[in-house]
């Protein structure tokens, strides 16, 4: 008997609670109801409270401190500096590389951007520390910043030749094709903003440490903490059960992180240190400002002969950030010759980081555009233009697509926007004042895949629990879990208790890159497979058990009741089969890592990036793919935008829960509308800050600039790209969003707008 045998049975009926069934979010009630509590809000006895200074210069050095204010101020317990705060170690990188330096001080002697930690205060009270970190003073010998990609002083940059993609001769083919179309695309720094801000306990027990904390990677995180105390993985235990989005900004231990646990290590009590709405603009880094220059040459047909791209994305004076530019760039479309090459330029700020698609999205929207603006110079329907060029294998791998439901979702976009009816010449659709334009574009995202593991136990009273250290910030895991172990188990899903966000359960890599769903479906598949297994072995087997006398060689589970498949003798619920043969529970551990990694790969497969699977391992090329078709409404006289209809088109592969799977292309579509028409990080040019870091002046679409978003899904299952066939959902829906605004924009009032966001002074 194999898991497979039993499992058939089990899942025969489609059902909502089954894997590829519409369950609403288990985790839903607790979050309305106020009874989901998020990692600060622990409530810990002799709790402080943290306060951090920022620098108000933006390159240059700090001179002097004086304390003295603040720490004579009312219920102030320590102010930490440069010269006080403790040493810590310096910790390894996310792809497990030892770090470059031997100690660590994250509170700067050396401002490289504003807004730059530089002291902290610990209080008794919230209120107290804010008003002693006020007092704080310090002085600084500031040197000139360079404050943006647009600064005389940033020059060219550092060429990144890992970033270099390269076939045939572009640039000779380029020069001789008969139709050209060259263009510089910019687009901004951009911010996560995600709506709880990023924070932290942290409580010492001796030599283990507590952190309470919002993250995107439990393991990884602990493993950071572990190296700067220089203290046992073992020892570190990180605990978000619940998290108020992350978009890629959560999955690294930062320097604010280390003030309060070095603050806690240092006066023995537990310390809380929350970053204020600005300093989220500051303490970590949103998406690289981007500029591409994207050239294509095609024969009149419209056949692409060349695509020749150039990027640069800017990055930290202190920190390497790249954002592959040429990622989409070198898939999207046929081409026999392609040359695309990066370079970063380093500028005073925070070291950028990962925003949800981090590369993908901005080399889609030079691509996405340059391809409009080639179909306009020929003439030719820009979906037409699309499908002439069609990659019909990767063109930079020279593989085979594992699945590519790409033209069926140009079809099915098509056909449910209406897009036969759009009159090709720009100006030409118009609604009284309004100018409509309609636009397309296309987006993908690479199958990131990794090694996980699950634990499942079945207790006593026929419950089952879930364990994995890795986290829901409102993705859907504890949902898709849930199915995924009921599914499998048989039993229906309201018994299935999901455990997550605490690093002592079974261990997990990082949720980023939209690799989480494939790999803890996968891994509690497998679990819940072997609980299954060894739950069906005992009926059959143990002489207690009323099913040893059967003789059978398998038995089947359905609604949390065990019986032989042909009806005939007893059936029980699985508890009385627990309770038959003496036992409390069943536990199994199930993970998809290779057997014969070592203590050690196993380690670095949980806490760094360095043992993901590349995308186009073997045979195949794998990648979520989607096509955006968009309504613009422009006013002639004032130049704003609104979007006033989507219709997308995506392949994620088979969908372990559509609801969800559409709530989150719905997500990514609604952040593509707000990068497209209104997200802009301003840089005051005097003093290299953030002139607009707070959520009124950043601005965010709210429901007023949302309209009906339609989604289809056009995915098959994709046995290549993980166990049950999906493949990445969470960022596919960013992708290609941008770009089909910019086009419908131009298609409304004939105006190219290279340069996010699309506001109204751009375009009248
Ligand atoms: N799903 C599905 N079928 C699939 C794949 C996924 O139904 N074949 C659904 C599931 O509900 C799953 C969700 O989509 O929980 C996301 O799965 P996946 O694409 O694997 O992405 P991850 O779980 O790894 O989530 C991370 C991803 C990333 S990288 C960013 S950035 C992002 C995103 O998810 N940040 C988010 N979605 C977010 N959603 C919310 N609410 N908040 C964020 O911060
Ligand atoms: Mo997502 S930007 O990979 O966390």
């Amino acid at each position: 008997m194999t898991v497979h045998d039993v499992k058939h049975a089990a899942s025969d009926s489609a059902r909502l609670e089954a894997v590829g069934g519409r369950l609403s979010r288990v985790d839903g009630p607790a979050k309305i109801t106020g009874a989901a509590h998020y990692a600060v809000e622990q409530q810990l006895e002799g709790l402080t409270h943290a306060v951090l200074v920022g620098a108000t210069i933006a390159a240059g050095k700090v001179t002097a401190i004086d304390t003295r204010a603040a720490e004579t101020a009312p219920g102030v317990l320590a102010v930490l500096t440069p010269d006080t705060i403790m040493e810590l170690k310096g910790a390894s990188d996310w792809f497990g590389r030892p770090p470059s330096a031997e100690t660590y001080c994250p509170l700067a002697r050396e401002v490289t951007f504003s807004g730059q930690h530089v002291a902290a205060v610990v209080a008794e009270t919230f209120e107290q520390a804010v008003a002693a970190a006020a007092l704080v003073k310090v002085w600084y010998d500031e040197t000139p910043a360079i404050v943006d990609l647009s600064d005389g002083k940033a020059g060219d940059g550092i060429p990144i030749d890992a970033m270099t993609k390269e076939w045939g001769d572009a640039e000779a083919a380029f020069a001789e094709a008969p139709v050209r179309i060259c263009a510089a695309y910019n687009t901004p720094r951009e911010f996560q903003a995600a709506m709880e801000p990023h924070g932290l306990i942290a409580r010492w027990e001796g030599d283990a440490l507590t952190i309470w904390e919002p993250s995107q990677w439990l393991d990884g995180m602990a493993r950071t903490y572990a190296e700067w105390f220089g203290i046992p993985f073992e020892n570190v235990r990180l605990v978000s059960p619940y998290i108020g989005g992350g978009f890629g900004s959560k999955a690294l231990a930062l320097a604010h992180s280390a003030v309060a646990a070095a603050a806690a290590k240092m006066l023995n009590r537990p310390v809380t240190l929350v970053l204020n709405r600005p300093q989220n603009f500051t303490s970590y880094g949103g998406r690289a400002a981007t500029r591409q220059t994207v050239a294509i040459g095609a024969d009149r047909d419209g056949k692409i002969q060349s695509i020749v791209h150039r990027g640069v994305n800017e990055t930290a004076v202190d920190g390497m950030w790249v954002e592959p530019l040429g990622s989409v760039t070198s898939i999207m479309y046929a081409t026999p010759n392609f040359s695309s090459k990066q370079n970063v330029v380093r500028v005073n700020t925070v070291v950028p980081g990962a925003k949800r698609a981090p590369g993908e999205n901005p080399s889609a929207f030079g691509i996405e555009c340059a391809i409009d603006e080639l179909a306009h110079e020929l003439g030719i329907d820009p979906l037409e233009m699309r499908l002439i060029n069609y990659a019909e294998q990767d063109p930079h791998a020279k593989k085979a697509w594992s699945t590519r439901q790409l033209r069926e979702a140009f079809a099915a976009g098509a056909e449910a926007f209406g897009w036969a009816k759009r009159s090709a010449a720009p100006r030409s659709m118009r609604d009284g004042h309004q100018l409509i334009g309609w636009g397309v574009a296309a987006g993908t995202y690479p199958v990131r895949r990794a090694h996980g593991e699950a634990v499942v136990k079945i207790l006593a009273d026929g419950s089952v629990e879930v364990e994995s250290s890795s986290i829901d910030m409102g993705q859907g895991t504890y949902t898709i879990l849930a199915q995924t172990a009921a599914e499998t188990l048989g039993v229906p899903v309201e018994k299935v208790l999901v455990k997550l966000g605490d690093s002592r359960l079974a261990r997990a890599g990082v949720t980023g890159g939209s690799r989480l769903a494939g790999v803890m479906t996968g891994a509690v598949y497998k679990a819940a497979g072997q609980a299954l297994d060894e739950l069906v072995g005992l009926a059959l087997s143990d002489p207690r058990s009323p099913f040893q006398k059967l003789q059978a060689n398998t038995l089947v589970v359905r609604d949390g009741r065990i019986a032989s498949p042909r009806g005939d003798g007893p059936e029980l619920s699985i508890a009385e089969l627990l309770s038959a043969v003496g036992r409390e529970r069943i536990e199994a551990k199930g993970d998809t890592v290779p057997a014969n990694f070592t203590p050690e790969q196993r380690y670095n497969n949980y806490t760094t990036i360095a043992m993901a699977l590349p995308h186009t391992e073997g045979d195949y090329s794998r990648h979520s793919w989607c096509a955006h078709f968009v309504e613009v409404r422009v006013d002639e006289d004032f130049g704003t935008v609104r979007v006033s209809r989507v219709v997308s088109a995506l392949d994620s592969g088979r969908l372990y829960n559509p609801k969800l799977a559409e709530s989150q292309w719905k997500g990514g579509i609604i952040m593509g509308i707000g990068q497209a028409l209104l997200e802009e990080g301003i840089v005051d040019r005097r003093h290299g800050r953030i002139v607009n870091g707070n959520l009124a002046d950043y601005m965010l679409p709210t429901n007023a600039d949302i309209p009906d978003i339609e989604t289809i899904s056009v995915g098959i299952p994709d046995p290549h790209s993980s166990a049950l066939g999906g493949k990445g959902v969470g960022e596919l829906g960013i992708v290609g969003v941008a770009p089909a605004i910019a086009n419908a924009v131009f298609h409304a009032t004939g105006k190219r707008v290279r340069d996010l966001p699309i506001t109204l002074e751009k375009l009248i």
